[in-house]
């Protein structure tokens, strides 16, 4: 019996990934490395270190880590400036009915988060309200396709991970819930992953798996 649904943000529940792309996308074009859509598909749900590890693979020079802790922070600050642009209407109308349907039915929600700006953007958008927990780069030492941001996000709402559906659009967070023991729903990228246990083409198809 499902008793908790545990959500990736980014990708799932609104899209950040434009901004994602701008930003890694000005960093690249200065250190002269090409970057392009199907590079930045790679980094969906990826913390943003190893993200910036995969962009580097592409260039021919070596970097300390001190040089990426630099870049990393200044990919982050460019990244935060359109993340404080965003307001309440960044989240579909369907996407708010689900949440609520969800609790109403007593489903439990959470987050599961690779990204540590996850406050920051549930507080521009106004949806904290909906979520009993949330798990995030914030409380995670190891990041998809590793499991511990899912299997923190049960244990804060209580459940078992066979209790919990993962909603998810990247590879790695289908991955991460697989391994978890989760029942991994995929949409967007991920409807078409083979590992994906539940595909959806819509949030709203949720309720009828529920
Ligand atoms: P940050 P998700 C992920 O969010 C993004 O998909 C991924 O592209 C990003 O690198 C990662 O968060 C880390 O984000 O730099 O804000 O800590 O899909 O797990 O909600
Ligand atoms: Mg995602």
């Amino acid at each position: 019996m499902i008793k908790g649904v545990i959500f990736d943000l980014d990708g799932v529940l609104l899209f950040t990934d434009k901004y994602h792309y701008m930003a890694w996308k000005t960093l690249a074009d200065k250190l002269d490395i090409p970057f392009d859509e199907k590079v930045n598909n790679r980094l969906r749900g990826v913390s943003r270190m190893d993200s910036l590890n995969i962009i580097l693979s592409y260039s021919n020079q070596t970097f300390s880590e001190a040089e990426k802790e630099v870049m990393a922070e200044e990919k982050n600050e460019l990244y935060r400036e359109y993340l404080r642009k965003m307001t309440p209407a960044d989240v579909s109308d369907e996407t708010r009915s689900v949440l609520v349907k969800l609790r109403d039915k007593g489903i439990k929600l959470a987050i599961g988060s690779s990204s540590k700006n996850t406050p920051l953007i549930l507080e521009k958008t106004d949806m904290a309200k909906y979520f009993h927990a949330v798990s995030d780069g914030n409380n995670i030492t190891r990041s998809k396709p590793d499991p511990e941001v899912f299997l923190k996000a049960a244990e804060y709402l209580n459940f078992k991970p066979c209790e919990c559906i993962v909603v998810e659009d990247a590879e790695a967070g289908i991955d991460a819930g697989n391994d978890g023991g989760f029942i991994t729903v995929g949409i967007g990228c991920a409807e078409y992953y083979d590992k994906t246990k539940k595909p959806i083409k819509r949030l709203a198809e949720l309720l009828k798996l529920i």
